[in-house]
């Protein structure tokens, strides 16, 4: 494949490697290794999904409906083995991982219920019948991150797939194996050949492959803001359908007169849920001054609660970070003089563990700015309302947000000024299948979940038929 960006990847040379280890994050231990996807077999990977695409989008929309059931019903009866598979490869604590295959089970369940409300439309029109169809685009390309590996990869191919289209998933480096596993469920259940195939591999070798190919017509990629970015630019060059989930830096801002104490106790879930590394988690949390030491008093045994440790453990709350190179980023955020608020415990000893940290600081702080991604959180005070606002919206990032009142009409206004795609008033709940989802300013393109969610796997055509009689 002919490179001519400067700024391109590096196609895979004789130092590219041909496999990737798969680690337990938790012991260190390597649990797999997996072959790593070239151009190569990029190229006959997206061949054989056109194929099978074809075929897919003449079965009739209820059996295409019917086999996404089975596909949901197969992942329903693989539950505790998928989360298992999550824990070894992930760290999820089970509680959170055997949550996270459920919900790839319930988008493909919801995304079936889909297909046959992909209605199109007729608009009346002058001299004829004028009808509007939704048609599937082709192979999409599904690019998914480390961090909830199945539910993110299922956002994209369950509604993509119900549309009509053909899905090639590449996980991340790290997190490969229940992507091949979901892929092998969904052949067993009687999704066609091809349909939906697991492409593991490097990010700028296999993913950039499918980002440059021709033949894929539509990216859903999950990541960071940086390659995100370069995808952007990427797919320019074929005009490719685009839709981006990238980072954030939420806020949580606590009004005075606010439930304290329920604020409190929600806190650390918030950043800490996941290790922290979940796109949504309110690092940042904005309390008013006039009660910050109270809620910084609160906080603090909130956080000491959650408990770090083996992720196989039911009574785990938090398990460690993805990899030793994550670790180092968040520790980047945290330098020797920064002022700890709070600091939890953490595991010694083999496996990528770092401690549940709260920091005090400034508004232009690094690790106020930017995502960390990690188990770390910084207190800033604000004044007033318009304070709070102006905090909660410095910044790239816009994808999600918390605010706790007990003022109806501060809820609301606060609502409409925070420049963000998810809010949560007293709550941090984000992310429902069945609700939109996706950022605002460089915290993405376009939405995913919902029930828009198949359209936005679709090209509209526009079909006029002309009534007029022959003669004229
Ligand atoms: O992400 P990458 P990384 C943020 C978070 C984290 C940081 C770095 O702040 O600390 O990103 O994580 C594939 N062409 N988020 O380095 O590299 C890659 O193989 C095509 C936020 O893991 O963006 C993987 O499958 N694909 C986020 C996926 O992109 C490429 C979730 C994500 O990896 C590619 C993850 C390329 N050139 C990280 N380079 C969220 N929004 O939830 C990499 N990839």
């Amino acid at each position: 494949m002919p490179h001519t960006d400067p700024t391109s990847p590096s196609p895979p040379g004789p130092g590219a490697p041909t496999a990737h280890d798969v680690l337990n994050p938790a012991t260190e231990e390597v649990i797999a290794t997996v072959p790593a996807t070239t151009p190569e077999e990029v190229d006959a990977a997206v061949r054989r999904a056109a194929d099978a695409q074809r075929a897919w989008a003449a079965v009739a929309p209820g059996d295409r409906a019917r086999l996404l059931r089975r596909f949901a019903d197969a992942i329903d009866e693989h539950v505790e083995e998928l989360a298992r598979l999550e824990v070894a490869e992930a760290g999820h604590p089970i509680g959170n991982a055997r949550w996270e295959a459920g919900n790839a089970r319930d988008l493909f369940a919801y995304a079936a219920g889909g297909v046959e409300r992909l209605t199109g439309r007729q608009i009346p029109v002058a001299g004829g019948w004028n009808i509007t169809r939704q048609e599937p685009l082709g192979v999409v390309a599904v690019i998914a991150p480390w961090n909830f590996p199945m539910p993110i990869a299922s956002w994209g191919a369950a509604p993509a797939l119900a549309a009509g289209n053909a899905v090639l998933l590449k996980p991340a480096e790290t997190t490969p194996l229940t992507a091949l596993r979901l892929a092998e469920l969904g052949l067993a259940a009687g999704l066609p050949e091809g349909l939906f195939q697991v492409l593991p591999g490097a990010g700028p070798v296999a993913g950039n492959a499918l980002v440059e190919h021709e033949g894929v017509a539509k990216v859903v990629f999950t990541g960071s803001t940086a390659v995100g970015k370069q995808i952007m630019a990427r797919c320019a060059a074929t005009v490719k359908r685009l839709t981006l989930e990238l980072g954030g830096k939420s806020p949580n801002i606590v009004f005075a007169d606010a439930d304290l104490e329920k604020a409190a106790a929600a806190a650390p879930g918030s950043f800490l849920d996941n290790t922290g590394q979940d796109c949504c988690a309110r690092s940042r949390i904005l309390v008013q001054r006039e009660v910050y030491d109270r809620f910084l008093e609160l906080l603090e045994p909130a956080v000491r609660a959650w408990r770090a440790g083996d992720p196989a453990d039911p009574g785990t709350d938090m398990g460690p970070l993805i990899s030793a190179a994550q670790r180092e980023r968040v520790r980047s955020y945290v330098p020797d003089d920064a002022r700890v608020a709070i600091r939890g415990e953490a595991p010694a000893g083999k496996g990528f563990w770092y401690p549940a940290t709260v920091l005090e600081g400034r508004p232009e702080d690094r690790v106020a700015v930017e995502e960390v991604f990690g188990p770390v959180a910084v207190v800033l005070p604000f004044a007033d309302e318009a304070e709070a606002v102006r905090l909660a919206n410095t910044g790239t990032y816009g994808l999600s947000g918390s605010l706790w009142t007990r003022d109806v009409g501060r809820a609301l206004r606060v609502s409409g000024a925070v420049a963000a795609g998810n809010l949560s008033v007293n709550s941090h709940s984000s992310v429902r299948y069945w609700t939109p989802f996706g950022g605002y300013k460089q915290s993405g393109l376009g939405r995913e979940l919902g029930p828009d969610a198949l359209a936005a796997f679709t090209e509209t055509k526009n079909v006029f038929i002309s009534t007029e009689e022959d003669d004229q």
